[in-house]
């Protein structure tokens, strides 16, 4: 069978790490690296985390575009994103590990106050908090996918007692869960920790704002790990200096590289990360990107499609 054709668009430090791991499928498929499109015609496949504008539609030929990330709504705000184009997000045990190690260190360092023992070693203060058994701090998790329903479970066998919220009810062994608009509030009201792990749809964008963080127990805290457009920043900044929120950890931005000034910077109630809860590492998420365009040439269906109409 003939060679495919594929178009990587990674982060520039990333280039020669998805070369090498594309390396080994050089039989299936012939890799141009962005921006050496040669003839667009012949590309069959884009893998790619945002496409510059017009890119997308330059490539005639396109049979599906693959996402570097899990979260595809860098892609699908490009308005030449072809309609009739397959759109497959990324799963990959990189990106479900690693998220899930963001999040279990972000909750056990609230759940123990690790948080104020970094304050206080600077501050040369000797005092100990109470340890809270893990049972009685109540976790919810926003978005029980991929990433969501890992981290839940991965929380659950910590002890800690789990909620999760979802579109559609789910059922996660040992979580309780709660669905819909109708059942945001009721999840809320019992998370003393709350993690964002939702797409970012029209329907998600900020999502925690004044009136949803106030449904969260006075001293509640907040980790987003999903992305910046989830959050009202005023609303959470306001939540937290008046003191009904305890602490936020904050790893996505509404812009991103979060700006120099920008007040969360050196806010003491806000821990920030890079947007770096978890990567997509090419010598793990190669060999998925190539069986599906197997898939697709053996006329199969395509895994983890993007459901447009959803949003994710
Ligand atoms: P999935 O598509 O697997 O899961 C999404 C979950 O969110 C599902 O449970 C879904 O509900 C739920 N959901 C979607 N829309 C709504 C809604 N309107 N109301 C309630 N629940 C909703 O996504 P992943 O777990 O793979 O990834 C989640 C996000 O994490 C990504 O979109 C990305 O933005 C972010 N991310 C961030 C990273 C970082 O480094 N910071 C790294 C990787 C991802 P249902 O189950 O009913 O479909
Ligand atoms: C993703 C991300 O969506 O890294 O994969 O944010």
């Amino acid at each position: 069978m003939e060679k495919s054709t594929l178009l990587i668009k990674p982060d520039p430090e990333c280039e020669s790490r998805w070369l090498a791991a594309m390396a080994p499928y050089a039989d299936t498929v012939a890799v141009r690296l962005w921006p050496e499109v040669g003839a667009p015609a012949e590309v069959d496949f884009a893998l790619l985390w945002a496409p510059p504008p017009g890119l997308l539609a330059s490539l005639a030929n396109l049979q599906a575009v693959f996402s570097i990330g899990a979260g595809v709504d860098n892609i699908l705000r490009v308005p030449d994103l072809p309609r009739d184009v397959p759109l497959v997000r990324m799963v990959d045990k990189s990106l479900t590990e690693g998220m899930g190690e963001f999040v279990v260190y972000q909750c056990l360092r609230f759940h123990r106050g690790f948080h104020q023992y970094e304050a206080q070693q600077i501050a040369r203060q000797w005092k100990a908090w109470p340890q809270t058994p893990a049972a009685q701090r109540r976790i919810g998790i926003m978005g029980l996918g991929e990433l969501g329903g890992y981290a839940a479970r991965q929380l659950c066998a910590l002890g800690f007692t789990l909620r999760g919220w979802s579109r559609r009810p789910r059922a996660v062994g040992g979580v309780e869960t709660f669905a819909g608009s109708g059942g945001l509030e009721k999840f809320l009201r019992g998370c003393d920790i709350v993690v964002c792990l939702l797409p970012l749809s029209p329907q998600t964008e900020k999502i925690l704002n004044a009136k949803t963080l106030a449904m969260l127990p006075p001293g509640a805290c907040v980790i987003n790990a999903a992305r910046g457009a989830h959050v009202d920043d005023a609303a959470l900044l306001e939540a937290l200096d008046r003191g009904h929120l305890k602490a936020a950890a904050l790893d996505v931005f509404n812009e991103e590289p979060l700006p120099k000034g920008h007040p969360y910077w050196r806010h003491p109630k806000v821990t920030i990360t890079p947007h770096a809860a978890a990567f997509t590492l090419p010598e793990s998420a190669a060999a998925q990107v190539v069986e599906n365009i197997r898939r697709h040439r053996r006329g199969e269906a395509l895994s983890n499609l993007v459901d447009r109409e959803a949003g994710y």
